[in-house]
């Protein structure tokens, strides 16, 4: 169960460093007071020559027949959750539910199992640019957090190995909540634990199903596309980049040009203040 890294205390406020003598801090001023980021597609890309080798791997593991290729794969992802999905393709191959019921555990198992061996190769890079404003953000004292459907079996390994897990104050994973996305669950359960309001914060997704989430959380979100989510439905980000930050800039597909510099802390507080 992925629980809070802490709860996110205001800037300087820390029960280890302040008298209850002092005057109380004055109220944060700063609109920006969290950034929540999705996993597979926006701080890793995971789905093609990860999650997808992995299931491939239990199919075969299996003695199973079935084999993803990198197109079907990009259909399937519209169902979220691994899980799901193999229970989807299951029933849709011809197993009876029961049976597909079944094996679905046993593979997904597998597959989490696999692909966690994955992370922990080093095989998974992050995004160009996320460690970098995971790190700018935190040194404004600005929260970041995790709302991913991904299990969390392989989740916190791999913000561990990319990041540090100390670079987030809370996660929130598939395996912490029962609605996936498109569902708000994660997203809501993620402002619970930050102690804010949706007004308080900007979400990062790449999907349609990420970004439906966020919105109907009440988050204002800006995705970054990558192949596979490219030409999906985002209307609701108020921006969508073709990648969170690059040394020349990056190309705004909709939004504001602001946007072309990338995901700085500066861009996402003026969103937040009612800019871009
Ligand atoms: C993407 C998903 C996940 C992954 C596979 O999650 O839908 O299901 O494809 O991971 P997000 P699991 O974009 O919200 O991070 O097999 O662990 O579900
Ligand atoms: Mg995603």
């Amino acid at each position: 169960m992925s629980t809070a890294r802490r709860q996110h205390l205001p800037q300087g406020a820390s029960p280890a460093t302040r008298p209850d003598t002092d005057p109380p801090l004055p109220e944060r001023v700063d609109p920006l007071r969290a950034v929540i980021f999705d996993v597979d597609g926006t701080l890793a890309d995971t789905e093609r020559d990860g999650h997808r080798v992995a299931f491939n791997e239990a199919f075969e593991a299996a003695g199973l027949h079935y084999r993803w290729d990198v197109e079907e794969y990009g259909e399937l992802l519209t169902i979220t959750g691994g899980r799901r999905r193999i229970e989807h393709y299951l029933q849709s191959s011809g197993h009876s539910p029961t049976e597909a019921a079944a094996l679905t555990v046993q593979l997904h198992r597998d597959k989490t199992h696999r692909f966690a061996a994955l992370v922990r190769t080093g095989a998974i890079q992050s995004r160009p640019g996320a460690a970098e404003l995971i790190s700018a953000l935190r040194t404004e004292g600005v929260a970041t957090a995790v709302a991913t459907t991904g299990t969390d079996d392989w989740v916190l390994p791999l913000l561990d190995m990319l990041f540090g897990l100390d670079a987030f104050d809370v996660v929130v994973t598939g395996s912490d909540v029962t609605d996936l996305k498109p569902h708000p669950a994660v997203y809501l359960e993620t402002l619970v634990r930050l102690h804010l309001t949706p007004a308080d914060a900007v979400a990062v997704e790449d999907s349609a199903n990420g970004v439906q989430a966020a919105v109907s959380a009440g988050l204002r979100c800006v995705a970054v596309v990558n192949e596979y989510t490219r030409d999906q439905d985002l209307s609701g980000a108020v921006a969508v980049l073709d990648d969170l930050a690059r040394p020349d800039g990056v190309s705004v597909l909709r939004g504001d040009p602001q946007w072309a510099e990338g995901l700085t802390v500066a861009a996402l507080r003026r969103l937040v203040a009612g800019g871009a």
